[in-house]
Order: C-alpha cells, then structure tokens, then sequence
C-alpha cells in the first residue's frame, strides 16, 4: 500500500522571500556558492539501526547524486568524512544522520508524527547575497522503520524519495503549495517539494530542475560523473576539467584546483592562490589551494588585507609581484612544507602539478605538495535567521 506523509510546519524566513508564483517552482532566497565547489555532507557511521548492509548510507548518496546529477547546473554534492559526534545545528557541518531514542528528537522539534527535519542554518550578511554553509537532515528513527527499497507502508518508509526532498530545501527550493487545497498549489507541478513524499521518484522532476537552474547555472563542462570541477574529489589530474590538476584539499581526499597566476588571480571562493617566484616573463604562476569556510589563507598565498591571513599579514613581496600572506624566514626550515625560503620570505614553489595521469595509483602520489591551512581562527558568522521543515503524517 502507497502512503502518503503530510508536509506540517512552514519556512520561517526573515527578510527576502524571493518566490516568483510564475515560476512552477519556488525559492527561499538563499543558494550554496556552488563555485567554490561541491556541498560537502556528512553521515553519522551508525546510519538507520532498521539497516545493516549499509546501504542506509548508499541511498542517502544516491539522492545527493540525483541532485548533482540534474542537468545545466554547477552544484554538486561530496560525502566528506564521517561524523564523529552528535549532530547539531550551528556547528558548521552539513549533517545527515538518524535519532534512534525518544529523547533525541525534540531538540531538533521532532515528534511522533514527523518523519525528517532539514534545518538549514542560514547566514545573512548584510547587502551580500543569502548564503547558506549548513544543513542538517535529521531522520526520525524512533517512529519510523526506515528502508533502502522505495516502498512505503505503514511506519515503514523509504530512504531514498525522502532524502530526496529534503536534500530539495537544502539547496533553497520550497515547496509550491501547503496543503491540498491551498489555493496557490498549482497541481500541474512537476516538482517532488510537494506537500507529501512522492515516494516513485527518482531523481528531481523538471521544475526541481529548472529551479536548480536558476540558483545554480552552468558555469563550465564539468559532470556529475566527471570530470569535475573545483572541489570536487579526484584520483588524478585527468579527472579534473580543463587544466585543473588533483591536489590534496582540506578534507581527507584529493581535489580539482584550478591553475592561477599573478596577472590573474582568478581563484574560485574558497580558495586562494599559492604562488611560486616571478618568472623571465615577469609572472608568478601558482594552484589556488582550497581553504575552508571557517578558515584563514595559508602563508604565500594572494591576499588583499591583513585580516584574510592565516598570520594575519598581508604585505607585497618583490619575487611574487603581488601581496601575499607574508612570513619572513631564514631557511627553509622557516616555512611550511607548500613554501620555501626565498630572499628572506616563504613563498610557494609554483604551479602544483599534481597527480600525473599515467602512474599508477600509488599510496605515495605523485603530489608532494600539501595544502595544509590553520583551523584555528573560525570566523564568527551572525545567525539571523534558521529555517525548519518537517513533514507530518496525519
Ligand atoms: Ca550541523
Ligand atoms: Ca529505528
């Protein structure tokens, strides 16, 4: 037998609500910065304790792929490393994880009749665009016996069809209509952010699509199966578009970089460009090195104040040509290991070249140099406003 579960509760948005009733899909007004690469997501290792074959977790990528995998958009989805706490909202990782006792839901307003929550976390900085950096999924374990087939019945539900709406008011899309007789419900939607699980679907349906468009248009010949973009995970540099090279990122995997010079400096958000020493042409080449959200740029790489450095010094050297965070040294020994010690100042070695195509996966890759950053001065983001969704069962 096909249930149904009712959406119950609403977006609480200050501010912008940017929907269009034009459109057969509706935004909340915030996006992802896709271009700095994909959504990294966690997942708690225990997964669904209904499940343990593993494939909890399987299907929970499979709905972040279908997303990524929607065509003419740049957003794409990472599973990063595993949790290795609690979740909770404000931590600034995106978590997708299950609660198995009663008293673990009301933190996050769960009740008996809810079957998920996506909190997104969202921060407004003022004049800027409405960025969100953190959304957690939180699957009610108590009251629901989760499956990884499709099917619901009873308590007993899906994975897949539900994550994959929820992972739809993740990336900012809302749900068009409330109820079945909302006057606004425009019926012929071809979106899955309904006001109950569309549990045949199995991937975002053409206004999901188009909503994804518009938050996250194309920007390159990336794929969802490769190559890919910046940020994305790579085994080498042929699985990188264009001239990105597969270098060591911030989390436990390599990365698509992409290359940057000192004539342009041209690196994606969320990343900054390490240089090596000016060349005959007067050019210093470089990688732009990933650095997280809540973290500072690495000593040798562009910066513009003092403030973006990881030592809090931003100051221009003659070799480079351009303002680097800047550390004065003696001898190598002075500077990090993606620096030498040039003229008195640590600066990169140049362009990385990464892991080269033609060798053979090795567990020491042909990519000796580390993009390593500080985690230790987080930035302190302002929460204005925190959006809910849960859905309910009658
Ligand atoms: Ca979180
Ligand atoms: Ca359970």
């Amino acid at each position: 037998m096909k249930s149904r579960a009712f959406l119950f509760g609403s977006v609480l948005a200050l501010g912008c609500l940017c929907a269009s009733t034009a459109l057969a899909y509706k935004t909340v007004g915030f996006r992802w910065a896709s271009e700095a690469g994909p959504i990294v997501y966690r997942l708690d290792p225990a997964g669904s304790d209904d499940i343990t074959d593993g494939s909890d977790h399987q299907r929970i990528e499979d709905a972040f792929q279908a997303w990524g995998c929607a065509e003419g958009t740049n957003l794409r989805f990472s599973r990063g490393p595993d949790m290795t706490g609690p979740g909770s909202s404000g931590d600034g990782l995106s978590s997708v994880f299950w609660i198995e006792n009663e008293a673990g839901l009301s933190p996050f307003g769960l009740t008996e009749n809810n079957v998920a929550v996506t909190i997104n976390n969202v921060i407004i900085e003022q004049g800027a665009t409405v960025e969100n950096q953190e959304t957690d999924i939180i699957l009610n374990g108590v009251h629901f016996q989760w499956n990884s087939q499709g099917q619901a019945s009873g308590n007993n539900i899906p994975i897949f069809p539900i994550m994959l709406s929820h992972i739809g008011t993740m990336v900012g899309l809302d749900q068009s209509c409330t109820a079945a007789d909302d006057p606004q419900c425009p019926g012929e939607d071809q979106t899955i952010l309904k006001w109950f699980y569309d549990y045949s679907a199995t991937a975002p349906l053409p206004d999901d699509v188009s909503g994804l468009q518009s938050l996250y248009p194309a920007d390159d010949d990336s794929q969802c199966e490769g190559p890919f973009r910046q940020g994305e995970r790579c085994e080498n540099n042929c699985d990188c578009i264009g001239d990105m090279v597969c270098i060591p990122g911030i989390y436990d995997y390599n990365i698509c970089a992409p290359q940057c010079t000192s004539d342009a400096n041209n690196c994606p958000p969320q990343f900054a460009c390490l240089f090596g020493a000016k060349g005959e042409d007067d050019i210093a080449k470089g990688t732009c090195v990933q650095v997280g959200t809540q973290q500072l740029r690495p000593i040798g790489s562009y910066c513009e104040v003092n403030t973006q450095c990881e030592n809090n010094s931003c100051l221009a050297v003659a070799d480079v040509g351009r303002s680097i965070c800047r550390q004065t040294c003696s001898d190598d020994g002075d500077c990090s290991e993606n620096t030498q010690c040039l003229d008195g100042v640590c600066i990169g070695f140049g362009p990385f070249e990464g892991i080269g195509c033609d060798e053979e996966p090795p567990s020491g890759c042909a990519c000796t140099q580390n993009a390593t950053t500080d985690p230790s001065a987080a930035l302190l983001l302002g929460i204005l406003f925190w959006g809910f969704r849960k859905r309910r069962r009658p």
